[in-house]
């Protein structure tokens, strides 16, 4: 829904399509519904790249669903996903969250990233999906929605966690430097709000040549959403 090249808006929460194999052109990526018949509930993906006219997966299809990538074989539905070059190599990564249980005090956030394959001319042909859940990435609150983007101007998109409870907006970050994901101690990585967040969105709202991006913040919306099992799950939406 936003993007710095397609600046077209429309208020959205996530940016789950990109350039996830750098070739230019933006994929979707979409996660099974729970609702499916399928042992690997909510939290295998579809990942679908528009190419040569036609919708093709992105990656190597497996199982009978044919999804490219499988983050748990526990039912551990994802909530909500954000697209970003998160280390500045061109390719976007995804970072996913699951669906909190109401008991919970906090997230484990998942990344997956395309691995091209060895044919620079086709970077879809024999790529294949690295998943991981970095320890960094371990937030001791349950994260309600994120959003991400090159807040900074550096080159390499950070994102921005909106908490379910709270009013502060973390932004996190990964440092190339040492492989590692880090909630910002800096002034960038506290966004302190008077009042709780519905959603956030970011763009380069003042249309700054640097391509240093904003956030938007919506206060009200609905504050939980039920999962389809009708389980005691808690939402990726947060209102007053
Ligand atoms: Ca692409
Ligand atoms: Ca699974
Ligand atoms: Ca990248
Ligand atoms: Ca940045």
């Amino acid at each position: 829904m936003l993007r710095r090249s397609h600046p077209e808006g429309g208020g959205g929460v996530r940016r789950d399509w990109r350039l996830l194999d750098g070739d230019g052109r933006d994929e979707i990526a979409v996660a099974a519904s729970q609702a499916l018949v399928d042992p690997s509930l909510g939290n295998d993906f579809w990942v679908m790249d528009f190419r040569g006219g036609i919708w093709q997966p992105l990656g190597t299809p497996k199982g009978a669903k044919q999804t490219v990538f499988d983050l748990d074989v526990q039912p551990l539905p994802a909530a909500f996903a954000v697209a970003g070059d998160f280390d500045g190599d061109g390719r976007d990564e995804l970072v996913i969250a699951p669906f909190i249980p109401t008991a919970a005090t906090e997230s484990q956030l998942w990344l997956a990233e395309f691995v091209p394959g060895t044919d620079q001319a086709d970077p879809a042909k024999g790529g294949t999906w690295k998943t991981s859940a970095p320890a960094r990435l371990k937030l001791s609150y349950v994260a309600a929605g994120a959003v991400a983007g090159d807040f900074d101007g550096d080159g390499r998109d950070e994102i921005a966690i909106i908490p379910l409870t709270g009013d502060t907006i973390q932004i996190a970050d990964y440092l190339p430097e040492t492989d590692e994901w880090q909630i910002l101690p800096n002034a960038l990585g506290r966004l302190q709000l008077p009042a709780s967040a519905a959603f956030v969105a970011a763009g380069n709202f003042d249309g700054s040549a640097k391509g240093r991006q904003g956030l938007a913040i919506v206060h009200g919306a609905q504050r939980t959403q039920r999962s389809v099992t009708g389980n005691s799950i808690r939402s990726s939406y947060l209102g007053t």
